[in-house]
């Protein structure tokens, strides 16, 4: 059994709902245990096509019994029946589930990159995440996420939306 942090970002249709039905889905998934999930936060998107419409992100962390391979496909199963359709490469989407952590795992394959490769870049990732984890460490760069938040600017916007939903 490993823990894991998984991100959950939606910036179209009705974004609440969506992250809802996707911690629902999450939760009654074989092999995964959700134990707690950060407040949501209303973000700016970051990089991709101009113009696209502001985030709600989420941080999950439960256990898992999936390897990191099948927890990769059920996140992605996830998104599709949330009504995730192919789209321009961090263009809008209805759902987006990545996998942060998973234990202290070092993966690099061609599906999946583990922990999550820009995680210490994105404030709309940090500032949910150390609202269940700030003394968690980075594997591979052996700082807290508390100090790795502390590192960034203060833009793009991260603002809370919803503590409790
Ligand atoms: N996800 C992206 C690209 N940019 N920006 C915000 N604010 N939130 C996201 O979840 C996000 C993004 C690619 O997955
Ligand atoms: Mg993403
Ligand atoms: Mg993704």
């Amino acid at each position: 059994m490993e823990s894991i942090f998984l991100a959950l970002g939606s910036n179209l249709g009705e974004r609440e709902e969506t992250l809802r039905q996707a911690r629902t889905l999450l939760q009654r998934a074989e092999g995964v245990n959700i134990l707690a999930w950060s407040a949501l936060y209303d973000t700016e998107p970051v990089g991709g096509p101009e113009g696209q419409g502001p985030y709600l992100n989420a941080v999950l962390v439960g256990t898992t019994e999936l390897s990191p391979t099948d927890l990769l496909r059920l996140c992605h199963a996830i998104e599709r029946d949330c009504g995730r359709a192919p789209g321009e490469h961090w263009g809008p989407r209805a759902l987006d589930i990545d996998i942060l952590c998973y234990g202290d795992q070092v993966l690099e394959t061609a599906e999946l990159v583990l922990p999550h490769p820009r995680l210490h870049e994105r404030r709309f990732v940090l500032v949910p995440l150390c609202d269940l984890a700030p003394d968690l460490v980075h594997p591979v760069l052996k700082k807290s996420m508390r100090r790795l938040l502390a590192d960034l600017d203060a833009s793009p916007r991260v603002a809370a939306y919803l503590e409790n939903w």
